[in-house]
């Protein structure tokens, strides 16, 4: 046998020995270990609301609100199928409640987002606390706080749910409790959140309610829309996000989830953006209008046209440019807070 067979020779019968005792080499497996750069096994995907509808309609003839605990068609990653996840920390899911219907009040350590798409009338419950849901408003359900949703509508109401489930069951740190109540005791008047704390002033001496979530559970599009066409009158459009704002928790300055990061960009008509990556996948509802993102390069780049209640999912380190002839609003969310937390993050703008 010759030198190389026998090294080769001698280091299979290592790795057989040691392997029972759970024991395996490091050098194997190095590079995949601690790639050059993100190696996700995450793809770009796109969910047509117009081909998702059908099937919440189906769902809503096949299963009540009740039964189902929660009504959802989950937006499951196409590379990361029986997973639950959209991205590999986030979780994704379009929620139906029809008139009269309630989804019963239960709380866990997954923090929530809520994003209407379709439909109004219908109300989520926190922590005491109604809101009405509009098309557009971003509401949040803190880790830990009670929740039901409930429907006086005249028609189905649909809203993307966002969650970190992914990442609270990679650290496996998930709990969760029914309430006996079917739906929660009502404590406080719909908007008291907002009045304390959604006009840039805060209680006196007052505790963060949340954590650190924030304390207003309801965002509402009327305010973020203004915010957008503020901005976009008053200032340059920047090359690659058009208009684009977070969303923020008023006590801290910082993320409203500490989990998740939320923003609301408007392309402007005739808008043909740069492109960019960072490390955070993130997820998108097209709020209004219609337009065309192109994620990843070469032979694996993806072109999708988007429209109203379209999602679509950019993950790590993909390269994406957005464009849009005749103008929209994209609600977008990713695991950055996360990132940041761990020093970790990163963001290219490629010209
Ligand atoms: O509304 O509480 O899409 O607990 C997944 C898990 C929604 C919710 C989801 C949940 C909820």
């Amino acid at each position: 046998m010759n030198a190389p067979d026998r090294t080769a020779q001698t280091r299979q019968q290592l790795y057989r020995d040691m392997s029972p005792h759970d024991l395996t080499p490091l050098w194997e497996v190095l590079h995949a270990l601690v790639p050059q750069k993100p190696a996700t096994p995450c793809a770009p995907a796109l969910w047509k609301y117009d081909e998702v509808r059908p099937f919440l309609m189906r769902a809503g003839e096949a299963i009540t609100a009740e039964e189902a605990v929660r009504r959802v068609l989950i937006l499951e990653n196409p590379k990361l199928r029986g997973q639950s996840a959209v991205t590999q920390s986030l979780y994704a899911g379009l929620q139906l409640i029809l008139p009269g219907e309630i989804a019963p009040s239960h709380r866990h350590t997954q923090s929530a987002l809520r994003f209407i798409v379709e439909g109004s009338g219908a109300w989520t419950a926190v922590d005491g606390e109604r809101t009405t849901m509009r098309p557009g408003d971003f509401i949040i359900t803190p880790s830990w706080t009670w929740h039901d949703h409930g429907s006086e509508a005249d028609g189905p109401v649909v809203w993307l749910d966002g969650l970190d489930i992914p990442m609270v069951r990679f650290f496996d740190a998930g709990f969760a409790e029914n309430n006996a109540d079917r739906s929660q005791q009502v404590n406080r008047p719909e908007g008291t959140s907002f009045a304390r704390f959604g006009h840039n002033m805060a209680p006196v001496r007052h505790e963060s309610p949340y954590g650190a979530t924030s304390p207003i559970f309801s965002y509402p599009y009327e305010r973020s829309r203004e915010a957008l066409d503020q901005l976009e009158r008053s200032a340059p459009v920047d090359a690659w996000d058009g208009v684009k704002l977070r969303y923020v928790n008023p006590l801290t300055g910082g993320w409203p989830m500490p989990t998740i990061a939320t923003f609301m960009q408007r392309l402007p008509a005739g808008f043909a953006g740069k492109a960019w990556r960072q490390t955070d996948g993130a997820v998108y509802s097209v709020v209004e209008g219609s337009g065309e993102i192109v994620v990843g390069q070469g032979e694996s780049e993806v072109r999708y046209a988007f429209g109203p209640r379209d999602h679509f999912v950019v993950p790590s380190w993909h390269t994406a440019r957005l464009s849009s002839g005749s103008g929209c609003v994209l609600f977008s969310f990713s695991d950055r807070p996360v990132h940041q937390a761990l020093g970790i993050h990163r963001e290219e703008r490629l010209s």
